[in-house]
């Protein structure tokens, strides 16, 4: 029995090292090491040998199935490594095709336009200043005199994380944190994301806004147009008229929306303008004094006024965009126009 373990350990030492292929290697492993294997005969016809040798040739029989497995392994991960090798030796690199162009991302459309307004309004004075999206009932609410029975809550619908946290309906909320942080003079331009349940060709549930916010001793509604002229002058060209008409919005008083001359007909009426000739481009008036109370402003002595729109808004009437979807749905062919 001995002597047949040491022949067969010889016979596959010798055939193992002779291989070459990954096949032939595989075949040879499964003929002897396999559930029909001549080792495994061996190992399994141990029952049969007497008692008294049956440890011995146990072991040898072992050690052999050891040395084996480990020179098929060895063997293997050779011949591999041998395939590799030719099949690298044997590819060639042709310099002289042409290189692959690179895309190139650009900023979009509506972080284009928020950049351009926060220079613009960064001119004429106005901080940046930003807050979060997920916001307290307070700040997006009660501390904008919208009371939790006011009815202006039904025309800011939301998504409520649950009673008092909310997706902020407006950037309203970062111009009072501000003012609880510092005391006048305040001057901020608040842009970013904010949502809404809304959805329609003009309105998506998220969307961005842009606010202003100017609060110090004697600011007057002649300061708010006068600001707001020099801002559509600058962004939108000197040739359109401006007008402003009284409005209502729980936290100013007075109110005003105000009307850009139609940019794309200059005012003669077409379908942009609803051939009114008029644009509603913005929302403003002057801080309600009601407010300065959350925020412990003297409103004997301070006044101030607000603005706020659309960016969206601000971008399809600049670039003619009839869908506000087209700003949301990645199109590559849309985004690359701007
Ligand atoms: C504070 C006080 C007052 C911000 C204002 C508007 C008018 C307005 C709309 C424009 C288009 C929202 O995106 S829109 O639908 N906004 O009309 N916003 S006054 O007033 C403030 C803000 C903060 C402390």
């Amino acid at each position: 029995m001995k002597d047949q373990l040491e022949d067969l350990k010889q016979r596959y030492v010798a055939l193992i090292s002779a291989l070459s292929d990954e096949k032939a290697l595989s075949e040879a492993r499964t003929k002897v090491l396999g559930r029909k294997g001549e080792l495994t005969a061996i190992l399994r016809g141990l029952k049969d040998v007497a008692p008294e040798l049956r440890s011995e040739i146990g072991r040898l029989a072992n050690l052999a199935k050891e040395q084996l497995e480990k020179m098929f392994t060895e063997r293997e991960a050779a011949v591999q490594a041998e395939v590799e090798k030719a099949k690298v030796a044997g590819e060639s690199v042709d310099v002289t095709l042409p290189g692959r162009r690179s895309f190139f991302g650009r900023t979009h459309i509506l972080n284009r336009v928020t950049d351009e307004l926060i220079e613009l309004f960064g001119g004429l004075g106005f901080q940046l200043a930003e807050g979060p999206e997920v916001e307290l009932d307070y700040y997006n609410f009660e501390a904008l005199n919208i009371p939790h029975d006011h009815p202006a809550r039904d025309m800011q619908d939301t998504f409520y994380f649950s009673k008092n946290v909310v997706l902020r309906t407006h950037t309203s909320p970062v111009q009072i944190r501000t003012m609880e942080k510092q005391s006048p003079p305040v001057r901020v331009i608040c842009p970013g994301k904010v949502y809404r349940r809304d959805a329609d060709i003009t309105h998506s549930p998220m969307f961005m806004q842009i606010e202003g916010l100017w609060v110090d001793r004697d600011i007057s509604l002649a300061d708010l147009k006068g600001m707001l002229t020099v801002f559509c002058s600058e962004y939108f060209g000197e040739d359109f008229a401006l007008r402003f008409r009284p409005s209502f919005f729980p936290f100013t008083e007075p109110s005003a929306e105000v009307d850009i001359q139609c940019v794309i007909c200059g005012g003669s009426g077409c379908r942009t303008c609803s051939f009114t000739g008029w644009l509603e481009i913005l929302g403003a008036g002057m801080v309600d004094p009601e407010l300065y109370r959350f925020v412990h402003y003297d409103p004997e002595v301070y006044t101030g006024f607000a603005f706020g729109m659309g960016i969206e808004r601000v971008a399809m009437l600049k670039y003619g965009i009839p869908d506000i979807r087209s700003f949301y749905e990645n199109d590559i062919r849309f985004l690359h126009q701007f």
